[in-house]
C-alpha cells in the first residue's frame, strides 16, 4: 500500500540533484571506499544472517553498506539550515515514536484529525531521512531524521551555526531485544534468522547497526551537555513515564511551544493519543502497509511490536542482563548518564 502523504509530498532536493545523487560516479566512489572498510565482526563472520554478516566499520561505527552510502553523501554535501530539526536515535530506541511526536507537534496547525498524514502514513515516511540516498527537505516542515552517530554527522549540522537536534535513546537491554526481533522480520536479508545468542555476542562487542550502542548514545549525550539549547536528549523510559511533560518540553525545544489556550483545549493529550503505540499500531497502514522499495524493505508492522519498557525480561537470561548492565556501567562511566539498570 503506497501512503497518500509520501506519494503526494513536495520535497525539494537539498544535497544535490537527483541525477548527481544517483550517478554511478558518485555511487562508485562511495562503494570503493566501503569495499576497503573492516568487516571483521568480532569472530562471528558466519552468523547465517546476511544482514549481520555484511556490516562494515566506518569512523568507529558499524553500518550495513546500503545505509553507509547515504551517510557519506550527506557528510560530503549536506548544508544544514538553522531552522532544520534533526530527529536522531540509535535503531530500536523509539525512533518511530519520536518521529510521530515531532511531526505531529510541528504540523499541528496544518492538519485536522482525519487529514493528518500520520493516519495514513508510516511515521518514517513523514520525515525525510538524512541517510537515505534520495535526499530531500520538505520546505513546509523542517524535520529530518537519521540514525547517524553524532561524530559522523555532516559538519554543517554540528558546527556552531548548525541546527537543532532531538535524540531518543533506550535501555540497551530493550534496544537489543527489539533489534533482534526486528532483524528476524527482514526476510530479504536473512537466509537463516540470527539466533538471540549470536546477536547478543555481537551487540556486546559493539557490532550492531550504527553501534556500538553506547558510543552512539554517549556522542549525543555529551553534545546535549555542551550545547543544551541545540541538542535535546530524551530517554524512551522517561517519555513513557511522563509523556505530557516531555511532549511539552519537546515542543518548546523545537520552537513550537503549546499556548495556554492549546493546553486548555487538550492539544497535548491529542498529540499523545495520535502517536500512542495503541493508536499507531492499529492503523490500517501500519498493520498491512509496506515501506516503499527505496527504503529498508520491511512490512510497516515490523516497527510496532510491544512498545513496553522492560520487555528484555522475557528474553534475556539473568546472566545476559547482568553482562549488558556491566558493559553499560563501564561504558557510561562518569558521563552522568544512567539507565535504571537494576530493573
Ligand atoms: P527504528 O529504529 O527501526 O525506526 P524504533 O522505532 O526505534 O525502530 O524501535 C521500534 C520500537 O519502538 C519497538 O519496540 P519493541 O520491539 O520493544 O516493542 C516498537 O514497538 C516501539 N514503538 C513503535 N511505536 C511506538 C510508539 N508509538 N510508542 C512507543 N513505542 C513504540
Amino acid at each position: 500500500m503506497e501512503s497518500s502523504f509520501s506519494s503526494k509530498r513536495n520535497h525539494v532536493p537539498y544535497i544535490c540533484s537527483e541525477e548527481e545523487n544517483n550517478s554511478s560516479k558518485t555511487q562508485n566512489k562511495y562503494r570503493e571506499i566501503i569495499s576497503t572498510l573492516p568487516r571483521d565482526n568480532g569472530g562471528y563472520t558466519t552468523t547465517g544472517s546476511k544482514l549481520f554478516d555484511n556490516l562494515c566499520c566506518y569512523q568507529g561505527f558499524w553500518y550495513h553498506s546500503n545505509s553507509l552510502e547515504g551517510v557519506m553523501l550527506a557528510q560530503e554535501h549536506f548544508k544544514a539550515q538553522p531552522s532544520d530539526i534533526l530527529v536522531c536515535s540509535a535503531p530500536k530506541s523509539g525512533t518511530t515514536w519520536l518521529k510521530a511526536l515531532t511531526f505531529a507537534i510541528v504540523t499541528r496547525t496544518h492538519f485536522n484529525d482525519s487529514s493528518n498524514p500520520l493516519v495514513t502514513t508510516l511515521p518514517h515516511e513523514c520525515l525525510p531521512s538524512l541517510d537515505q540516498k534520495l535526499h530531500n527537505r520538505n520546505p513546509e516542515f523542517p524535520l529530518l531524521a537519521t540514525h547517524t552517530p553524532y561524530t559522523s554527522l555532516p559538519k554543517s549540522i554540528t558546527s556552531e551555526l548548525g541546527c537543532k537536534i532531538v535524540y531518543m535513546c533506550r535501555d540497551p537491554k530493550d534496544a537489543f531485544v527489539s533489534t533482534w526481533h526486528f532483524a528476524r522480520k527482514l526476510p530479504i536479508y536473512g537466509q537463516e534468522p540470527i539466533s538471540l545468542e549470536a546477536a547478543f555476542e555481537l551487540f556486546c562487542k559493539g557490532v550492531s547497526f550504527f553501534g556500538p550502542y553506547w558510543d552512539h548514545v554517549l556522542g549525543y549525550w555529551k553534545a546535549s551537555l555542551e550545547w543544551p539549547e541545540r541538542v535535546m536528549f530524551i530517554k524512551y523510559e522517561d517519555m513513557m513515564r511522563d509523556t505530557v511533560l516531555y511532549v511539552k518540553r519537546l515542543a518548546e525545544f523545537m520552537g513550537y511551544p503549546f499556548s495556554s489556550e492549546e493546553e486548555r483545549e487538550g492539544a497535548v493529550e491529542k498529540i499523545i493519543e495520535l502517536c500512542s503505540f495503541e493508536n499507531l499500531s492499529n492503523l490500517e497502514v501500519n498493520k498491512n502497509g509496506m515501506r516503499p522499495p527505496r527504503s529498508l524493505v520491511a512490512e510497516n508492522n515490523a516497527f510496532f511490536r510491544k512498545g513496553k519498557v522492560g520487555d528484555w525480561q522475557n528474553h534475556l537470561t539473568t546472566e545476559m542482563a547482568e553482562r549488558l548492565n556491566q558493559i553499560t556501567d563501564q561504558m557510561l562511566g562518569r558521563s552522568g548518564l544512567r539507565f535504571d539498570v537494576s530493573s
